[in-house]
């Protein structure tokens, strides 16, 4: 059984790299533990205009001190805070971009959310998603699971007594059926139609919790496609390209898989600022070129 501190032994990583990846990767346990105290949606709303769930506003507050006491982190942007944290006393130059609870709008109801997490080693964190120099997730559901890739594959551990050890990798994302969207139907554009009812037609199946992480984990192990589109009246789609897109897509094309906005790359495209939006569709490589093909088409 290979713990996480011995697969990160075996990678390129430096060692202040690996004392960041592990000092994130075990703060799901306190996560976890604020999960009951924290079960009511906050009076606050975040930089994108959304109301923030009390777990949001705890877990970025939590993350957020526990990088900046380490001094491993020189700037953190967070899905909940308007403006980047800098910290000019940091020993590294580590940048750290996250959501600290995405899927927040079912805690209330148990269903599985998760800390997304994108590391860039050139103290930005505004830059490119191909960038990246680690991207992680932890998943809180019937397991705590944490996915991660160094830029050398990706490998799944599983939380067991304080310890991660390593369940699999790595990984590879099949060419699989199924499909989530979000948007309402009502608004999603005549592309974004056509390819839905092109999966559909080929008999793919409908998964779509409301949890990014926990949906795109699907993919990731059964393939397929998630999306959430421009629509009719929003063009730029719903979700971030720093704290989702860049980690998640990451992940995605370490597994063999693609991250598109239905026309490029979205690992391509430098973000204009930290709550930059944009459509997604991330998952199997072929899913992803077709799409791309019938935007082209459209
Ligand atoms: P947060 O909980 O971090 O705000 O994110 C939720 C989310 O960005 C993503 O995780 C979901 O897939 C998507 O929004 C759900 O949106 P809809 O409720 O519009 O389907």
């Amino acid at each position: 059984m290979t713990n996480l501190r011995e697969y990160l032994d075996k990678t390129d990583c430096k060692n202040d790299l690996k004392e960041l990846i592990e000092l994130i990767a075990m703060q799901a346990v306190p996560i976890r533990e604020a999960f009951i105290a924290n079960q009511s949606y906050a009076d606050t709303e975040n930089a994108s205009g959304e109301q923030q769930a009390a777990l949001d506003v705890w877990s970025d507050e939590h993350i957020t001190r526990i990088l900046m006491e380490s001094n491993l982190v020189c700037e953190i942007a967070s899905e909940e805070k308007t403006d980047i944290v800098r910290n000019s006393e940091a020993k590294s130059n580590y940048a750290v971009v996250m959501d600290p609870l995405d899927g927040s709008s079912l805690i209330q109801v148990n269903l599985c959310v998760g800390t997304i997490i994108g590391i860039y080693d050139n103290g930005n964190a505004l830059s490119r998603g191909r960038d990246l120099r680690a991207a992680m997730y932890m998943l809180y559901g019937p397991m705590t699971v944490l996915t991660l890739t160094v830029g050398d594959g990706v490998y799944i551990f599983a939380l067991k007594d304080g310890e991660y050890t390593l369940m699999q990798g790595p990984v590879t994302m099949p060419e699989g059926q199924l499909y989530g969207s979000g948007g309402l139907k009502k608004d999603w554009t005549k592309e974004h139609e056509e390819y839905i009812s092109e999966i559909e037609n080929k008999g793919g199946k409908l998964r779509y919790s409301g949890s990014f992480v926990a949906d795109f984990h699907q993919i990731l192990k059964y393939g397929g496609v998630y999306c959430y589109p421009a629509t009719k009246d929003n063009k730029d789609g719903k979700l971030r390209l720093v704290f989702e897109a860049n980690p998640i897509g990451f992940i995605a094309k370490q597994a063999g898989g693609e991250i598109s906005d239905g026309k490029q790359n979205l690992l391509e495209v430098l973000p204009e600022k930290p709550s930059h939006k944009t459509p997604i569709y991330v998952g199997s490589r072929n899913i992803i070129k077709n799409i791309e093909n019938i935007f082209k088409k459209i």
